[in-house]
């Protein structure tokens, strides 16, 4: 997300990850080959804790992963300060063991559950999403996770559930980033509860085989792929099923800007620049940017006949 606007960012910044990222791509291009046995050695070995999981057939695109170096170094993540390689360094210090999240609202079986509980009945999967920020990159990530579908279900949500508000953890003893008010904390999301039941709809506990990475939103996080990056809430600890539709942080930050909708949509601009093109990272020229982040077929249903300008 952006607070600063585009021209705040020093050239420098930019230039400097677009070498790194090309000397790497031209690394892999001329070593490639020769590299391939200890490469994926090397994907094997990623942190300490693999996680169990079968493949999602249904939930993969056939495009080239981001490397788990840069999803885990380039980061998006405020409470752990502002800037794109903070979290992967402050967020090493949150405490993610023990978790629980608070289930409440419109909902049969509300309560406080340990993550165990919550992951207990569900089956880990890998799916490979696209991930678009509104900011104009992009990756793509194989992710490990459940569907929240699954999970919403299992909590039995009353017909008074239109929305579900979800949030992340507010802990100003871990989170560095806190101390400044650069959004009302804790930071909050919401869902349509229809969106929230799409089969896409993700929670998130891995990536690349491991326990998810701190600054990617240990221990457990929501993976929204067809919407921009920033609906997907990191380290998430309640879920409300509330019959209002919640103010999101970003929306709650800058309303022109950020809407409570947020779908990957190239033909609505964001007030400060295009949202037609993007870059994935890793790559040097820049692609288009697909309607609803290519995930048209599966989510289009949800929003026959609303004008989509307005409903930003
Ligand atoms: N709690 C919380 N969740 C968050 C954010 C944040 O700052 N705080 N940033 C969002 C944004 S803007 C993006 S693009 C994605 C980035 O996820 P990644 O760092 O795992 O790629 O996380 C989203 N979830
Ligand atoms: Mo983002």
């Amino acid at each position: 997300m952006l607070i600063k606007r585009p021209t705040d960012i020093p050239s420098s910044e930019i230039t400097d990850k677009e070498t790194y990222l090309n000397r790497r791509h031209f690394m892999q291009s001329a070593v490639g080959l020769a590299m391939l046995p200890l490469f994926s050695e090397a994907q094997a070995g990623y942190g300490n804790t693999p996680l169990k999981h079968e493949k999602a057939e249904r939930f993969r695109i056939d495009e080239e992963l981001t490397p788990y170096k840069d999803i885990s170094s380039y980061n998006n993540y405020y409470e752990f300060g502002t800037d794109k390689y903070s979290p992967a360094k402050q967020a090493q210090q949150l405490t993610t063991d023990p978790w629980s999240i608070t289930i409440a609202g419109h909902v049969e079986k509300p309560g406080t559950y340990s993550l165990e509980d919550i992951m207990k009945p569900h089956a880990l999967e890998e799916r490979i999403y696209r991930l678009r920020c509104v900011e104009r990159w992009s990756m793509v990530i194989p992710w490990i996770g459940f569907s929240l579908a699954d999970m919403i279900k299992r909590f039995q949500p009353t017909s008074s559930a239109k929305y579900v508000k979800f949030t992340t953890l507010e802990r100003k003893s871990e989170m560095p980033g806190l101390r400044r008010r650069v959004l009302d904390w804790p930071y909050v999301e919401g869902l349509r509860i229809d969106e929230a039941m799409n089969p896409l709809a993700l929670m998130a506990v891995g990536l690349y085989g491991e326990v998810l990475p701190k600054q990617n939103g240990a221990p457990i996080r929501l993976v929204v792929p067809w919407k921009y990056g920033f609906k997907s809430i990191k380290s998430v600890v309640k879920i409300e099923f509330v019959d209002r539709q919640p103010v999101s942080s970003w929306e709650q930050a800058a309303p022109r800007e950020y809407g409570f909708y947020s779908n990957v949509n190239p033909k609505v601009d964001h007030p400060r620049w295009s949202q037609k093109r993007e870059r994935r990272i890793g790559e040097f020229l820049k692609r288009k940017t697909l309607m609803f982040n290519g995930y048209e077929e599966q989510v289009a249903y949800l929003y026959k006949g609303m004008d989509l300008r307005k409903n930003y």
